[in-house]
């Protein structure tokens, strides 16, 4: 009884209002929500009347779908497809091989009262229509309407650490989004969500399986199952990559052996890739972790980096497909800097690459953390084309439980000098190919991306993705402009509430380092599972697996010194570096501990010490993520509130894991400094132990 009324007032409630059910975030940014407004309702209502489109493909279909969903939302009204021209308020899309844009780029602008939509190709069409959309969404005035734009680099690509048992490595939003089981006969409508939210920020690359690689992936009966995929993302402009396990032709393909220089071998891969062409036309390339954290690679089989990079690149000869060769190697050395690694074993190769082949880097030296400097390779192969790599899934900022807008970290990178063509020769000039005339370009992004109803566990993960591909398209655009567009097209339109959102997302990420790794410290997060603070890490498997190696604390101080004096990894840098970095005084604070080994006296430019001030710092960081609080429950009005809500709550974990970091770090370290705690700050009420105690339980098995 009681549930069948349940289910009439359920109905009843949808019918009337349409809209009860409450934002559970499925819908990403591309919500489409009715514009609220009587001037720009009207505007927007006159200008748009019909959508214009001539010809007849799966491509300019989605786009046209895309725009008639979008308008029709935005606006209130269903808006007509029509194969002719009204004269005004039309859409029209509007193939131009005249127009001053690259092949995906695209120029939409006001003619009388047409709007037109021009591009080179089918795939500019689609990414106008998605800036159109974007335009509106973000309430930009129709006198706005004049915008020229192409992508900067090339391959924009995700990359999914899934494993085709339905895991994510570093995944903290549910499982897979792929059902491998149930591929290729069961299409989940998610691929389509997934490839239209990707389309709508343009990329245009996705590695579906982990670069940790599973062979299986090599079978036919996978590469169905991945042809499948592929079959939903190509109208999206989307084409399907695959991590390679270096062992496929021993694992899945009884040979005996995986040296690239065999000619077995070659030939086991040359056939490999005509099949997976046979399948999948328009598949786009390998990307391979070779000689790393024990994955297989050549120097098994006492090759190179180049033998076995160029070997598949050969096998890709004949198609449009390219292999992408990560550059994340280090090995166990007690008396090295793992720092230098990357540079040390690619640098040698610049110049021995084959054409197909784009070395794939990740934006700094180490792995991933909340701070770090440039890698030292970018800049420094200039014969290369180096890519981007940047981590979106959040493995060393706390998970899906942390608030941190991502954006900053990236621009941080794009944005640092290399000096190697003189000053302003940035890593972004040399990721787009323009410093150095690379002829192929890419960023890649590791997904955030999982089964959760929101897709990415913290809704904010959601700006990540967005902030990563509006970034890939152009890495000029800043960090507010794509906080505000995220915010305007996800969470609220009222312009104090979107002030609101955006500063705390431009202090997040300062906030994170602050609570986690202030003034150049890293990587003393939780063994393995790189969840919280661990710096009394001192023993592991391997030594630059532990904290103690990278942090160096001593009755003296602390800091890895990484001038001549110590490791001299910035011998790796441009002199300018060298000598900025070099030199104590000169370095900049954010990165004073990947450099120096200072001395807890040190005095830095406010006067405090470098103990004081590493207090302040993770106090800091503490009460700005308190200061988030208090600017997230003033916008509580503006935002659904089931999103509110989530977004609440996960604030207050993030306070209490900031608190542990903060107590954590600042009581363990006193333990070299044995210097009181200032004043002014309150003290932690725990001890060093019991905080010890809590993150053993998260690592007990
Ligand atoms: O960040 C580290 C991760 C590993 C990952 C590795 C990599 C896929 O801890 O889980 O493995 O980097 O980038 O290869």
């Amino acid at each position: 009884m009681r549930r069948s009324l349940a289910l009439v007032l359920l109905l009843v409630s949808v019918l009337v209002g349409g809209s009860t059910r409450a934002d559970d975030g499925y819908r990403l940014w591309l919500k489409y929500d009715r514009i609220q407004g009587a001037a720009l309702q009207r505007a927007y209502a006159t200008a748009f009347t019909a959508i214009v489109n001539t010809e007849s493909s799966p491509m300019r279909q989605v786009a046209v779908e895309e725009l008639q969903t979008g308008l029709q939302g935005l606006l209130g009204t269903k808006v007509p497809v029509q194969k002719q021209a009204s004269g005004k308020g039309d859409v029209v899309l509007q193939l131009n091989a005249q127009e001053q844009v690259g092949q995906e780029g695209y120029h939409i602008y006001r003619k009388g009262n047409q709007t037109i939509i021009a591009a080179k190709t089918e795939k500019g069409l689609l990414y106008g229509s998605f800036g159109l959309l974007r335009h509106l969404q973000t309430l930009r005035p129709l006198s706005e309407l004049n915008i020229t734009t192409s992508p900067k680099v090339q391959y924009r690509v995700l990359n999914h650490w899934d494993n085709p048992n339905g895991t994510v490595e570093r995944g903290y939003a549910g499982s897979s989004i792929w059902k491998w089981y149930d591929l290729p006969q069961v299409i989940d409508p998610r691929y389509k969500e997934y490839a239209r939210a990707n389309a709508s920020i343009g990329i245009n690359a996705t590695v579906v399986n982990n670069v940790n690689a599973s062979a299986r992936f090599m079978t036919a009966e996978y590469l169905h199952k991945v042809k499948a995929l592929a079959d939903v993302f190509r109208p999206y402009g989307i084409r399907v990559y695959l991590s390679v396990r270096f062992t496929a032709p021993r694992n899945v393909g009884g040979l005996s052996t995986a040296d690239p220089l065999d000619p077995a071998v070659q030939q086991w891969w040359n056939e490999k890739v005509k099949e997976i062409y046979s399948i999948i036309p328009d598949f786009g390339g390998f990307v391979v972790k070779a000689n790393s954290e024990g994955e297989p690679g050549p120097q098994d089989y006492n090759r190179t980096h180049v033998d076995g990079a160029n070997m598949l690149a050969k096998a890709m000869a004949p198609y449009d497909g390219i292999v992408m060769w990560r550059a994340f190697v280090y090995k166990a050395d007690p008396n090295g800097d793992r720092y230098k690694a990357g540079y040390e074993e690619f640098k040698p190769f610049d110049g021995q690459f084959d054409p197909k082949v784009l070395v794939q880097v990740k934006n700094g030296p180490i792995d991933f953390q909340p701070r770090e400097p440039f890698s030292p390779l970018f800049g420094q192969m200039p014969q290369t084309p180096l890519m981007m790599e940047f981590q979106l899934t959040q493995e060393y900022l706390g998970f899906a439980t942390h608030l941190v807008y991502e954006a900053p970290l990236f621009k941080e990178t794009l944005d640092s000098d290399t000096y190697v063509k003189g000053p302003g020769s940035t890593v972004a000039e040399v990721v787009d190919g323009s410093l150095h005339g690379y002829t192929r370009t890419g960023m890649a992004g590791v997904s955030n991306i999982g089964s959760d109803r929101n897709w990415t566990g913290h809704p904010v993960g959601q700006a990540n993705w967005y902030a990563y591909g509006r970034l890939a398209w152009d890495h000029t655009l800043s960090s507010e402009q794509i906080a505000e567009e995220w915010i305007k097209m996800t969470l609220t339109r009222q312009p104090q509430a979107v002030a609101t959102i955006k500063s705390i997302f431009m202090e997040s990420r300062e906030a994170a380092v602050n609570y986690m790794t202030p003034l150049g410290l890293h990587h003393i997060m939780g063994e393995s599972i790189h969840y919280g603070p661990q710096p009394w890490l001192e023993k592991s498997q391997r030594p630059d697996w532990t904290s103690l190696y990278y942090h160096r604390a001593d009755a003296q101080g602390i800091g890895f010194d990484r001038t001549k004096t110590g490791s001299n990894a910035l011998s790796q840098y441009a002199p300018e570096l060298q000598q900025q970095w070099g030199v104590l005084e000169n370095t900049p604070e954010k990165y004073l501990l990947w450099f120096h080994h200072v001395s807890w006296s040190y005095k830095m430019d406010n006067g405090r010490t470098l103990w004081e001030e590493l207090c302040y710092r993770y106090y800091g960081g503490v009460n700005s993520v308190e200061q988030m609080i208090r600017q997230w429950d003033s916008v509580k009005g503006s935002v659904d509130p089931e999103l509110h809500a989530d977004v609440a709550s996960r604030l207050q974990i993030q306070k209490r894991e900031a608190e542990w970091w903060r107590d954590a770090c600042v009581l363990y370290f006193q333990t070299y400094s044995k210097r009181p705690i200032p004043d002014d700050l309150p003290k932690p009420d725990r001890t060093l132990e019991e905080i010890k105690e809590l993150v053993r339980i998260y690592q007990l098995r």
